[in-house]
This record gives C-alpha cells, sequence and structure tokens, in this order.
C-alpha cells in the first residue's frame, strides 16, 4: 500500500479563477482518491485488474455526468467543475478517469443529446448512480482513426435491426451492462444504438497484457446477428457527426485529466529532489534538477490555463472542436513529458511501483492515442488554420 503525499501547488494563483463551489468539489474528490484510490491503485495495475469495488464511489461524488441535468440524474454542474473532476480523479490513475470519461461523456452524453425521452429515462439516472455502467463502441480492428470507414452495420428486419461487426480498444467492455454502438446502415448513413449485455450474439471478450492502464478494463464487442429493438436506436442523429460530437466532450475532459497525472509527476520528483541526497546536498541543488522541476511547473500551469480557458468558452457555448484538439494534443504531450522528466529525478526509485510515475507515464502513452492521436488532433488544428485538408 503506497502512502499518497501528493500536495497541490498553484504557482500562478489560478484559484482566484474558481469559484467556492468549484474548489469544495475538488477538495472532494481529491480526499477521495486520497483515500480511496491511492492506496490500492498500484496493486491494481500490477495485477492488470479494474478496481471495480470503486464504481459505487466514483457515483458518489458525481463523477458519472458531472454536467448532465439533475432531472436525469447527473450532477447539473459546470465544465469547470467537470474539468476539475477528471483532473483529481486522472491524479490517481488515468484508468480511472477513463472510466468515469467514458461513462458521463461517451454513454451519457449521447444518450441525454441524441436519445428518445424514454431512452433518456430509462437509462440516464441509473448510469448517474453507477447501477449501470457502459461503454462506447466506435474503434474497429480496421478503423482507427479513420472512424467513417467503419464495417459495423444493421440491417431493417422490420420491427428490429439486425447488427453484425466487432468493435476493439473498448473501455469498460469487460464489465459494461450496455454499449453505445456506432453502425452504418444499408445507405451507408451511421447511426447510434444501444447493445446491452444478455442481447443473443452479443459478447466482450477482454483484451490482454497491455502495459499501459493496466487498471482500466479494454475489450471487445463482437456482434454476430444481434437483434436490436427499434427503440434502441438514437433517433436524433445521423452520420460521423454523431461519435465526433460526443468525443468534444470526452476530449476536453482528457485535457484536465491528464493535468492531475503530471500534478502528481510532479509533486513526487519535487519532493525527492528536496529528500534525496547525492554529493553531500539535495538533487533539488543541482541546476540540472532545477531545470527538470522549474520546466515541469511552467508547463504545467500553461497547461491549466488552456483547459481553464477552453472551459469558460464551452460554460459560454463558444467552444470548437478545434480548441478542444489543441487543448488535449498540448496537455496529454505536456503530461507524458513531464513523467519522463519526474522519472528521471528519481533515478532507480523511478522505475519503481512505491512511486506513481512510471504508472503515469505508461498510461499516458494511451492517452495520447485514444480519443484522436496527437497527430490526428495536430491536422485538425492545421486544418482550422490554413483551410486545407491533410487527412486525405
Ligand atoms: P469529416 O468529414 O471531417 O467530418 C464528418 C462530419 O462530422 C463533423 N465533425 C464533427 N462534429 C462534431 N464534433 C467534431 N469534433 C467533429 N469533427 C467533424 C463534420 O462537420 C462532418 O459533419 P457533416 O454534417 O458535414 O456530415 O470526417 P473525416 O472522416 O474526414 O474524419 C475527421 C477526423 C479524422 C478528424 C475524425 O474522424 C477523427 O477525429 N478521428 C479520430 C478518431 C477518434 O478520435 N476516435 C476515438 C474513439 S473513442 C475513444 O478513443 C475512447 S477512449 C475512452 C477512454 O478510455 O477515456
Ligand atoms: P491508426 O489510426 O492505425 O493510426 C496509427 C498511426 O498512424 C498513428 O500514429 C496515427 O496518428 C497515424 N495516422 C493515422 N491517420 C493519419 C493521417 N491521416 N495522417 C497522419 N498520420 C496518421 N476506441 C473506442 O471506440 N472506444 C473506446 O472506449 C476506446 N478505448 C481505448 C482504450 C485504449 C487503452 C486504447 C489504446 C484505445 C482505445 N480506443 C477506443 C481506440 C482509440 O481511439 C484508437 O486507438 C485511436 O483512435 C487510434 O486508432 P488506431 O489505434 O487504429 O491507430
Amino acid at each position: 500500500m503506497s502512502l499518497d503525499r501528493f500536495q497541490s501547488h498553484d504557482y500562478l494563483l489560478l484559484d482566484d479563477l474558481l469559484t467556492d463551489e468549484q474548489k469544495l468539489i475538488r477538495q472532494t474528490v481529491r480526499d477521495w482518491v486520497k483515500k480511496e484510490v491511492s492506496p490500492i491503485i498500484e496493486n491494481y495495475a500490477q495485477r492488470a485488474e479494474f478496481p471495480a469495488h470503486l464504481i459505487k464511489g466514483l457515483a458518489e461524488i458525481g463523477a458519472f455526468g458531472p454536467y448532465i441535468p439533475v432531472e436525469y440524474g447527473g450532477m447539473g454542474f459546470d465544465q469547470i467543475t467537470y474539468g476539475l473532476i477528471m483532473q483529481e480523479i486522472e491524479r490517481g490513475d488515468s484508468g480511472i478517469r477513463s472510466t468515469a470519461s467514458v461513462q458521463s461523456s461517451l454513454v451519457m452524453y449521447p444518450i441525454y443529446q441524441y436519445g428518445s425521452e424514454e431512452q433518456k429515462q430509462k437509462y440516464l439516472p441509473r448510469l448517474a448512480k453507477g447501477e449501470l455502467m457502459g461503454c462506447f463502441g466506435l474503434t474497429e480492428p480496421d478503423s482507427g482513426s479513420d472512424p467513417g470507414s467503419m464495417v459495423t452495420n444493421i440491417k431493417d428486419k422490420g420491427d428490429y435491426y439486425l447488427l453484425n461487426g466487432a468493435k476493439m480498444w473498448i473501455s469498460n467492455a469487460p464489465f459494461a451492462d450496455i454499449a453505445v454502438v456506432w453502425a452504418k446502415d444499408e445507405n451507408g448513413k451511421i447511426r447510434g444504438l444501444i447493445a446491452e449485455r444478455g442481447m443473443e450474439g452479443f459478447t466482450t471478450p477482454e483484451t490482454h497484457d497491455k502495459w499501459s492502464l493496466r487498471a482500466s478494463a479494454t475489450g471487445e464487442l463482437v456482434f454476430d446477428n444481434v437483434r436490436i429493438p427499434k427503440e434502441n436506436i438514437f433517433p436524433n442523429i445521423e452520420g460521423l457527426k454523431g461519435p465526433l460530437g460526443c468525443l468534444n466532450s470526452a476530449r476536453y475532459g482528457i485535457a484536465w485529466g491528464v493535468i492531475g497525472a503530471a500534478m502528481d509527476c510532479y509533486d513526487s520528483a519535487l519532493r525527492y529532489s528536496k529528500e534525496r541526497h547525492q554529493f553531500g546536498k539535495p538533487l533539488a541543488g543541482f541546476q540540472l534538477q532545477q531545470k527538470k522541476l522549474a520546466e515541469m511547473l511552467t508547463e504545467i500551469t500553461k497547461a491549466q490555463l488552456l483547459a481553464w480557458r477552453v472551459g469558460v468558452l464551452r460554460n459560454e457555448g463558444r467552444a470548437t472542436p478545434a480548441q478542444i484538439s489543441m487543448a488535449k494534443r498540448n496537455n496529454v504531450a505536456m503530461a507524458l513529458e513531464v513523467a519522463r522528466e519526474a522519472r528521471q529525478v528519481h533515478g532507480a526509485m523511478g522505475i519503481t511501483g512505491e512511486y506513481p510515475i512510471m504508472r503515469h507515464m505508461m498510461n499516458l502513452e494511451s492517452v495520447i492515442t485514444y480519443e484522436g492521436t496527437h497527430d490526428i488532433h495536430l491536422l485538425i488544428t492545421g486544418m482550422d488554420v490554413t483551410g486545407e485538408n491533410a487527412f486525405k
């Protein structure tokens, strides 16, 4: 069991930008992570097991549907609060934040945004309480960065649709009760639907041997002539903009979340550099180590400002997908770099489970790939600023 000695750092007094309520919610989540996540996470990650007992607590701190309206079981929080919750959870572990992100932005959000009133009433309150867990199936074996090339399909059979195909790399799949799935209809139009565990022909084999996000359960969704009742189709969306609209929300959460992982690495490196002595003085007294620490804190602070500003724009309904891409791309790369530098400050100890560094670093290797790779987000920004499409 590792001791969590984390102390927050706010070099530019950015807390002044937050309301008392936002700070209170952040503190609640921070306390929960210290008590429930930090003591057990290393062990679960080493064993490559998802700590399913955390689901209840995640629901209680408002991590499932923070910005979904209260009438549907959500917390009705603003976007900055949502971001702060993701930051604190990912300070504990990216895999636990993944579970919360998927449940909120990739399952609850599409049901809330694209679903019928019956779908909202049926699923949202139970998802908010963690009584039901969900996953999001977009990626396929031959369709990753280019989701428009998906081959999973539905065929109209009168009073139901027949679903065939396979999704891959799906967070939460092995234990999810429902899956939000994107598939092409007979006209080649992308439609969204809800598949439920227990439907005949629907299986969720687990993906093993990951070196990253080891405390998160990843799997496939396999559909072999699965009958989907017509009332499980989203009535209010058609086309790739459906799944991509959900990704905006999840990518924004990641832009905040990874700041948490970076803060944890920085905090650990700062403490270690003061406590560890070589050549008769603390590591913190050497210029090379100070350069690392000063640059880490500078980059974290810049990332905080970026995430905060995009959050303000989202609260005002003005954030563009390209702005969110900039924040996701910059902040994940920042966190990965901070983790790598922090690992070096810890010397050999940095590779052990006694410190959170290596786990964060390995987790971030997934985070820089999922929800749009580092390259894809650069191309989104490139297209936004030049007007030229360099994807195809
Ligand atoms: P393109 O022709 O550009 O767009 C098709 C339609 O979609 C609209 N659109 C968006 N709408 C809302 N939000 C966005 N961010 C949007 N981006 C595009 C667009 O306006 C168009 O609408 P319409 O009305 O004209 O039809 O599409 P494209 O095929 O050229 O692809 C563009 C590209 C490459 C940017 C996109 O496909 C992309 O983002 N690829 C990356 C795929 C990705 O991010 N996958 C993530 C899978 S989920 C996941 O990783 C979960 S991890 C969860 C966890 O554990 O935390
Ligand atoms: P590819 O698309 O094959 O890309 C490979 C490389 O080529 C990348 O470096 C990419 O940047 C580059 N590349 C691709 N296209 C271009 C281009 N046009 N120009 C330049 N370079 C390009 N998906 C879900 O649907 N739901 C989930 O819950 C989910 N969870 C995940 C959990 C984990 C742990 C991981 C690792 C992935 C998860 N994903 C999920 C899948 C993730 O979204 C995809 O891995 C990601 O979108 C990239 O797709 P790919 O792996 O097929 O890479």
